[in-house]
């Protein structure tokens, strides 16, 4: 008894003063031959980048091996952020606080904080009813800890003539609570805003609020696993970042392209394509689906919208199209920002690096979807991962915009998109479950 509580309570101490990555800015890009092989080893985290500097996160105790890496390459630094769990702790001190305040209700949810999983499927119960015979809820597979990928389809079924499909994607990268946030409202205005009710009648929608259940729950269990990415898969050995696959590298095309074979790493790819019940749960769904026309895939942060390839820098065959309706959303979300929010459009290739076994390659060239985006989210790196609750509304109205004049354009309804329809999301989407 007295040894379990100690290790209880010591382990709890331990914890909360247990001292955190610290944030560093290398001055090189992330292509860097050494900046790969340290991530490749699992002895940095890429934070994010832009063409000249990367931002690395950095484990205490892997501190002066990273920094001798750097210096034989003569690679500089400068430390950012000396502690991320001080952000981390104030994000957490914060939800808290707003959690206290609310009146409690099961299943409750809004767009002014951050949502567990069981928020999130409260809200899908709220929806599915709420809705009517217009949300249908699906899983697509079952994740390695048992929870359900869960994918709600929403049209008009009573219209029967020809629709536009899209899928949309979210969550599939743990740490990146903005993505979430963005599929839920959007589900919310596709299903219930008066202003998208007759897009119901021309378009069939497919969202996958949570693509990576598991990682996204653990993501809120502890300072620590605030900053995880990847799935929980017990990839076996002891080392806890060593679990794990990084969904976004485990898709069959170009697999293994810019990932890594190394279990602790980020960006681990997996025995083997589609060795994820994640991934290949919602191959096996979207596979089903015949011609899907638009896929989203949203991520963070960097603001940038990606289309094909990830694993070349030669562009698809579709290029001027795909850049066509990527500015359409750049153009909405600038326009109901008030030109606070500024979009970059490329290809992922030439702009990220190569990298593929991506949802967003695998759509384009697998299935044949024509249009095929990964949408980077807020912010442009001061936040990053840990953009604040406070720009979560704003973040995901603009969002809404984006996407609205998107499928406005796809669906040739409403002509161009007008100034006032990009603005007009802003229905307040408050709800009780
Ligand atoms: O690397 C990723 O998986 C995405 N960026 S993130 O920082 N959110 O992890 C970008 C994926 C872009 N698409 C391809 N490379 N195919
Ligand atoms: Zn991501």
């Amino acid at each position: 008894m007295w040894v379990s509580l100690c290790t209880l309570i010591c382990g709890v101490v331990i914890a909360s003063a247990e001292k955190g990555p610290e944030l560093w800015e290398l001055n090189t890009d992330a292509h860097h031959r050494v900046v790969r092989d340290l991530a490749d080893e699992g002895h940095i985290d890429v934070w994010g980048h832009t063409r000249q500097n990367t931002k690395v996160l950095v484990e205490p105790e892997l501190k002066h091996r990273v920094t001798r890496a750097l210096s034989d390459a003569n690679i500089s630094h400068s430390v950012v952020v000396p502690d991320v769990f001080d952000l981390v702790e104030k994000e957490r001190e914060n939800m808290v606080l707003k959690k206290s305040r609310r009146k409690r209700s099961a299943g409750q949810m809004d767009w002014t904080t951050y949502h567990d999983l069981d928020d999130i499927e409260g809200f899908l119960g709220w929806l599915n009813v709420t809705g009517g015979n217009n949300v249908h809820i699906a899983s697509a597979s079952t994740t390695t800890e048992g929870r359900p990928v869960l994918v709600v389809r929403i049209t008009n079924p009573n219209a029967t003539g020809p629709k536009k499909k899209i899928w949309i994607e979210g969550g599939i990268h743990a740490r990146e609570w903005i993505s979430p946030a963005v599929t839920t409202y959007l589900m919310h205005q596709v299903a219930l805003s008066p202003e998208w009710r007759d897009l119901l009648d021309v378009t069939e929608w497919y969202f996958v609020p949570v693509a990576n259940p598991d990682g996204y729950q653990f993501s809120f269990s502890s300072n620590r696993a605030r900053l995880w990415r990847k799935n929980r898969r017990d990839n076996g050995g002891l080392i806890a970042r060593c679990r794990g696959v990084d969904l976004n590298r485990n898709w069959s095309l170009k697999w293994g392209v810019g990932a890594s074979s190394n279990p602790c790493s980020e960006t681990y790819k997996g025995i083997e394509a589609f060795s994820e019940p994640e991934t290949f749960g919602l191959q096996r769904m979207m596979n089903s689906i015949p011609d899907i026309d638009l896929f989203i895939t949203f991520h963070s942060f960097g603001q940038t919208v990606l289309y094909p390839w990830g694993w070349t820098r030669d562009p698809p065959s579709n290029v001027k199209q795909l850049k066509g309706l990527a500015k359409k959303f750049a153009n909405a979300v600038n326009e109901a920002s008030g030109s606070q929010t500024e979009y970059e459009l490329g290809g992922s290739g030439p702009l990220y690096g190569l990298a593929s076994g991506a949802t967003d390659d695998w759509a384009y060239g697998e299935l044949g979807v024509p249009f095929s985006y990964t949408i980077e989210l807020p912010d442009q790196g001061t936040y990053g991962f840990l953009l604040p609750d406070s720009r979560i509304s704003s973040t995901v109205t603009e969002t809404a915009a984006g996407v609205y004049c998107m499928v406005r354009s796809l669906t040739n309804t409403g002509g161009r998109c007008g100034r006032r329809q990009a603005r007009n999301q802003n229905v307040n989407p408050r709800f009780r479950g």
